[in-house]
């Protein structure tokens, strides 16, 4: 590894090649002023997470990523929720899930500032959609903080609302307003992920590409069937049971 200016030149045989690069990427993203401070520390706390669960999409994700894809698909109004995070990880993946499931992209952020919106506003416009974030209209009820900040034709009036690295609050009144509330979260014990209807425990790059895939493919009798047999709680409880049982055979291997 060597330095190029003051970045860090990763090869590729590096075994934590992908861990690095996403490391090096909101780095930059922070240094552009799209990450909050604490968005640096949500990622460090997510990738402790994706250690106990292998790296890797495991079934209990694939599961619930087929339960979103299959939500989103026979949802009215959709919305996808993006932060700091989001945009620096898979700005580009978002507006391609967007377009495949015909939904709205709003920005909401827990640390805003203007300029954070506009800078997250600008990234999209690069990949070529106009993103809800300017000057919300609505509030969601019962919420004290910036979160609560929304838009009538966006999160406010959405059926359904895809919340990738979210804080509980948020979750529990969009549940309130009688929404459904998809997460990608890596850790299956937050207050996001105990409060979903559907919980993704799963890296966020990962989890949006596999969903792009499924997007793609299923059509709304698929996600009707999909939805019959979902049970969100046995996802929980699986995603935990498998860190369990991981941790388990790795000890004896010691
Ligand atoms: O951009 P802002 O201002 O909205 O701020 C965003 C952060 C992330 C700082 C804010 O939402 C926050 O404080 O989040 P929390 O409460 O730290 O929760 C983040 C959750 O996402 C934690 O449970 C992490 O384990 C999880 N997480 C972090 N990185 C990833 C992740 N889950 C999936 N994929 C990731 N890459």
């Amino acid at each position: 590894m060597g330095f190029w200016g003051n970045r860090l030149m990763i090869p590729k045989s590096h075994p934590r090649y992908e861990s690095l690069k996403k490391r090096e990427r909101l780095i930059k993203y922070f240094r552009k002023g799209i990450v909050a401070e604490a968005g640096l520390i949500a990622h460090g706390r997510g990738e402790a997470f994706d250690y106990l669960i292998g790296e890797k999409t495991q079934p209990f994700a694939y599961e619930a990523e087929k339960a979103a894809v299959a939500m989103m698909k026979l949802s009215k109004s959709p919305v996808i929720s993006v932060n700091g995070n989001v945009t620096a990880l898979c700005a580009g993946e978002i507006v391609e899930l967007s377009r495949i499931l015909n939904s709205k992209v709003e920005v909401n952020l827990f640390y805003r500032t203007k300029k954070r919106v506009n800078l997250i506003v600008r990234e999209f416009r690069r990949y070529g959609i106009d993103v809800l974030g300017k000057e919300p209209d609505a509030r969601i009820p019962g919420l004290e903080h910036n979160r609560a900040l929304v838009f009538s034709g966006g999160i406010y009036s959405a059926d359904c609302v895809l919340v990738p690295l979210e804080d509980g609050d948020r979750t529990k009144a969009l549940k309130g307003m009688g929404k459904k509330v998809i997460a990608i979260d890596l850790n299956p014990l937050s207050r996001t992920s105990q409060e979903a209807d559907i919980t993704i425990v799963d890296e966020l790059t990962r989890a949006v590409k596999v969903m792009i895939d499924l997007a793609k493919k299923i059509d709304e009798n698929q996600a009707r069937e999909i939805l019959k047999n979902y049970d969100n709680r046995k996802i929980i409880s699986q995603s935990l049971i498998f860190i369990q049982e991981r941790l388990r055979e790795l000890s004896l291997l010691l």
